[in-house]
């Protein structure tokens, strides 16, 4: 049975991409912060085998813990899906929080780093294996008051056209799905629980679902060796750049 390790599996883009690999048949490790979140999905998906691992990701310690903790097959998943992290406000860099961009950068880019370093011992030794970095339009174009955030997803995107070049000899293929405005908890993290502000970001458009960006992502892992899909930007259909929308009154 192959296996797949995601991150950030507790809700949105991950979750729904640990549920298509599940029913794909991948044995799958989801991980997060939110135990019980895990906890339920590994609930939901069973019988099909699901092994549930909490931690931050920022957290370079409890990162690697975790990956000890687990049988060595699944140490060496045949698919990594680096998914965990989200933005933390949107204000004007001269008025940003410093603890806001604290937390982008120590999760979207050395989080997505600490999980890489942690699971490429065994993937490199094996010789084949896939990983797919989550990045974001947002990495892609600039947009007023997307600073940090940008910044962190374009740090993926260089992360990952380097990573595939150094992994290159070792069968371990490389690869970003950068999705436009898709409906998850990430505006409600984004606004701080302001749920009305996070409604709004989807108001009069239909925006993506966070299965149709997993439909993507499965489609992407299941090519065969000789196929790399190396980048793939997901809009919603309403969308034409990162703030273009065509919203209904
Ligand atoms: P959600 O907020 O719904 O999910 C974010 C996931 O990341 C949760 O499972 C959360 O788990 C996990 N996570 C966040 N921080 C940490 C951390 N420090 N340690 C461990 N896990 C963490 O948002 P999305 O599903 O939308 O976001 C998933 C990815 O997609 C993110 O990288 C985001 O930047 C990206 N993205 C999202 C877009 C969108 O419009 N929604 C568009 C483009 C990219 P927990 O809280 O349990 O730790
Ligand atoms: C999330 C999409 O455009 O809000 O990465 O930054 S956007």
């Amino acid at each position: 049975m192959k296996t797949a390790f995601v991150t950030g599996a507790s809700s949105g883009i991950g979750r729904a991409t640990a549920v298509a690999l599940a029913k794909a048949g991948y044995e799958l490790v989801v991980t997060g912060r939110r135990r019980e979140r895990l906890d339920a999905l590994a609930t939901e998906l069973a019988p099909l085998p699901v092994h549930v691992l909490a931690f931050d990701v920022r957290d370079r310690a409890a990162v690697a813990a975790a990956v000890a903790s687990l049988p060595e097959a699944l140490r060496a998943p045949d698919v990594l899906i680096n998914n965990a992290g989200g933005a933390h406000g949107l204000s004007p860099i001269q008025t940003g929080d410093p603890a806001d961009w604290d937390q982008m950068l120590d999760a979207n880019v050395r989080g997505l780093l600490n999980v890489t370093h942690a699971l490429l011992p065994g993937m490199t030794a094996r010789q084949t294996g896939f990983i797919v970095n989550i990045g974001s339009i947002a990495g892609q174009e600039a947009y007023a008051n997307g600073n940090v955030y940008c910044a962190t997803k374009a740090a993926v995107n260089m992360l990952t056209k380097t990573m595939r070049l150094d992994l290159l000899p070792t069968g371990v293929r490389v690869a970003e799905v950068n999705p436009g405005a898709v409906e998850t908890e990430f505006s409600q993290v984004r606004f701080k629980g302001d749920e009305a502000r996070a409604a709004k970001v989807y108001e009069g458009f239909q925006p993506l679902r966070a299965e149709d960006v997993a439909e993507v992502i499965v489609f992407m892992v299941t090519r065969p060796p000789h196929v790399t899909i190396a980048e793939v930007l997901v809009l919603a259909g309403a969308q034409g750049a990162a703030t273009t929308i065509s919203r209904k009154a």
